[in-house]
């Protein structure tokens, strides 16, 4: 007997720098859906709770120390080891936002001495790829208007400065559904445009397969 194949979630990502409001957006974005009766879930990344994310955290907080490409991969495989459940949900019909991705991955790490975004991109090849990347884009005077650092490591302005013009270049890249969102706007209003275009990607999704990210 045939079977209406049920309708896939979508993959929807959110990036941007620090304080852009990636966390509140997400979490207000996954209330929305779900009130209007779309299935979602929230992902964050890093993914702290793993072993691997806590080995992360640990890093992030100066507990631990690790060699430079060796932290690259383990925030690479702190994706990888959520992947089945992500495309179990995804099957189900449930939508993903996710809190940070692949991106940050690569803008943060080709940010240090001697790392070609290229040699980032690698361990991120076939990844679940995201129906929508939501970029929040802010300048950093109006980052700096919305308060200090925070003490965690990456968080200084020099190094912020570098993962910028990192996630600058990686909007460039047309095989990625990248959208900048004004995200000096308020927050009911930067949610808004979030909403409306994420709608419009679970609806896509439908219709399409989840593809591979750079592959
Ligand atoms: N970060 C995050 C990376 O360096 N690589 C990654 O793959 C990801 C997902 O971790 N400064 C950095 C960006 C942040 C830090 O993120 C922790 P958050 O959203 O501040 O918890």
């Amino acid at each position: 007997a045939a079977v209406m194949a049920g309708k896939r979630g979508a993959l929807i990502v959110l990036e941007g720098m620090d304080r852009a409001g990636k966390t509140t957006q997400c979490k207000k974005l996954v209330q929305a859906l779900q009130q209007s009766n779309r299935p979602a879930d929230l992902i964050t990344f890093p993914d702290r709770t793993t072993p691997i994310g806590q080995q992360i955290s640990a890093y992030l907080k100066s507990d631990t120390d690790f060699e430079d490409h060796a932290v690259h991969l383990l925030f690479s495989a702190n994706r990888w080891e959520m992947v089945p459940l992500m495309k179990r949900k995804l099957e189900q019909g449930v939508t993903l936002v996710v809190d940070r991705y692949a991106f940050s991955g690569v803008a943060f790490s080709s940010a240090k001495q001697g790392f070609s975004m290229d040699w980032c991109r690698n361990p991120e090849v076939g990844l679940p790829k995201p129906d929508l990347v939501l970029y929040l884009q802010l300048s950093p005077a109006e980052a700096a208007l919305r308060g200090q650092f925070g003490d965690e490591r990456y968080e200084t302005s020099a190094f912020q400065k570098a993962v910028k013009q990192n996630f600058e270049q990686l909007l460039k890249d047309s095989s990625v559904n990248w959208q900048v969102i004004d995200a000096s706007q308020s927050v009911e209003d930067v949610h808004k445009d979030i909403t409306d275009r994420s709608h419009k990607a679970i609806i896509r999704a439908q219709s399409l397969p989840l593809g591979e990210l750079w592959k």
